[in-house]
């Protein structure tokens, strides 16, 4: 990927920059938190935002401070901190000048509202195609994100109060899921739309987790090709380096390829 040099950035400043020079102008130089999560590959696209403005500010000889901080819910005055912030202490949770925006779906829709350049979408403006975009992104959240979230929930229990009917129910909802992706993946590249989209990203990080606990199965070609399409686009082969060092806490990590480990590895 190339980015604009030290003498280049005027020519690439778009509607957001000149509006957060304004800001600035307005209200002088304050320091900014930004909420950052790995779960969706857009959400955790300002992480390459920072590692630019770092690169730059190294050429300009400015040092740019980020603080960037990992959410510890299990400390107790951090976790009181953000229920206070959104009651169902789930992330992602992004902070817009103050203002929560909580639900990935919904987070990725008002950055398109908000602060999307150019014709960068991930949402299509046609309405039609937006609804299916739509579909998909509630598809995969329903079954393929629920069905695994418990199936790594059964996991994190003591031995003795796993349930393996709801393990096995998660599991026939996760193949029903796969049977209709493949189906839906005829004659397509992404799932919905011919572009990368919000149902793009609602499908990697679910089918990445899915896959750990019930492998694609090879007859679904168009699954698995779509899967090693997905693992290969930029932003998620990003967030998957990121996430790389947090892989050993996964519960599900027994079925997680070791490609995923160690990019060296066949
Ligand atoms: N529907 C929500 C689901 C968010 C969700 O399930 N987040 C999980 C991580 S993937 C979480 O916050 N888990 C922490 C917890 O439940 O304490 C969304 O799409 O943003």
């Amino acid at each position: 990927m190339s980015h604009p040099t030290n003498g280049e950035i005027e020519r690439y400043t778009d509607h957001y920059f000149n509006r957060t020079k304004r800001v600035i102008g307005k209200f002088g130089d304050a320091q900014v938190t930004y909420a950052i999560f790995m779960r969706r590959p857009v959400v955790f696209a300002p992480r390459l935002a920072l590692q630019w403005l770092e690169d730059t500010g190294r050429d300009r000889n400015t040092a740019v401070e980020v603080d960037k901080r990992l959410l510890d819910l299990g400390n107790p005055a951090e976790r009181d901190a953000y229920l206070a912030l959104w009651p169902t202490g789930k992330m992602p949770l992004l902070l817009d000048q103050g203002r929560p925006v909580p639900e990935s779906s919904i987070i990725i829709e008002h950055l398109q509202q908000n602060h999307a350049g150019g014709g960068r979408t991930l949402i299509p403006h046609a309405a039609a195609e937006a609804l299916d975009v739509r579909l998909w992104d509630r598809l995969f959240d329903l079954y393929v994100m629920t069905p695994m979230q418990a199936l790594t929930a059964d996991l994190l229990k003591p031995e003795g109060d796993r349930d393996p009917r709801s393990v096995a129910r998660a599991r026939e909802v996760l193949s029903m899921a796969y049977a209709m992706i493949e189906r839906q993946l005829e004659g397509r590249t992404w799932v919905a739309g011919d572009a990368f989209s919000m149902a793009d990203c609602a499908a990697a990080p679910s089918l990445f987790y899915a896959a750990t606990y019930l492998p694609l199965p090879p007859q679904q070609v168009r699954l698995s090709a779509y899967f090693e399409r997905l693992m290969n686009h930029p932003a998620v082969a990003a967030v998957i380096d990121q996430a790389r060092p947090y892989f050993k806490f996964y519960p599900g990590r027994a079925g997680l390829s070791r490609r995923f480990f160690d990019p060296t590895a066949a």
